[in-house]
């Protein structure tokens, strides 16, 4: 092996090992794997309570897929979360809060919903995504506001509306982004908020959130440790 081939080569491997071992801070979440969201915090608020959470999604097609990655690589929630009774309807109330991501610039996600089994039946989703500018979590149970959370960003389905068009009602058919601008250091979450909801209630079916991914604000001058004396 000629000289300048082995010098070529071992300026690859040294560049290679520098870019793996680069530590870049994440800007997104998938969903891969629910049961690993490091930061991420889950806060069922829902009244009755019920007997599911926020979870990994379905493979199923009948259900509905990823919007990117494995099939089932995004997180759902779904009208379980409250523990209705026939005549007595409960309100869904269910926190996913986003890790302490720092100066946040902007957030973007994709969500939707689904028509029910029977391929007709529209029984209407609601999210809203909440920010708190102390950063503190506290939860409300929605009916009387979102504890710490008091900025609302954004509110997927405010009406509960049935419709298909997916500029008034939930997503029913494909993955829809939304993103909301944040120009703070505060916590996001999104927050599963439906009333007359769970098996019995006229509301609430089953919803999906991907590819949750944000942008910092860059780190102003003023804060780089820069010592303008010597
Ligand atoms: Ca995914």
């Amino acid at each position: 092996m000629k000289k300048s081939v082995i010098q070529k080569s071992l300026i690859t491997l040294l560049f290679a090992t520098f870019i793996t071992t680069a530590q870049v801070a994440p800007t997104d979440q998938g969903f891969t794997d629910t049961e690993d969201l490091p930061g991420w915090t889950i806060s069922n608020q829902s009244s009755p309570m019920g007997d599911s959470s926020w979870f990994q999604g379905t493979s199923s097609l009948t259900i509905f897929t990823a919007q990117d990655g494995e099939p089932d690589s995004y997180i759902a929630a779904n009208h379980r979360n409250t523990r209705s009774q026939s005549g007595t309807p409960g309100t869904i109330c269910n926190y996913l809060i986003m890790p302490d991501l720092g100066n946040l610039e902007s957030v973007s996600f994709y969500s939707r919903s689904r028509i029910a089994n029977n391929n007709f039946t529209v029984f209407p989703d609601r999210l809203y995504m909440v920010y708190s500018p102390t950063g503190e979590i506290n939860t409300g149970n929605c009916t009387d506001g979102f504890g710490d959370f008091t900025e609302t960003l954004i509110v997927i389905n405010p009406e509960l509306s049935k419709s298909s068009d997916d500029t008034i009602g939930y997503p029913l058919v494909n993955w829809k982004q939304f993103s909301a601008d944040i120009n703070g250091n505060g916590r996001v979450a999104f927050v599963y908020y439906v009333e007359d909801a769970g098996f019995y209630g006229n509301n609430s079916n089953y919803i999906g959130i991907d590819s949750v991914s944000w942008v910092l604000a860059p780190t102003p001058v003023s804060q780089i440790n820069f010592n303008p004396w010597k």
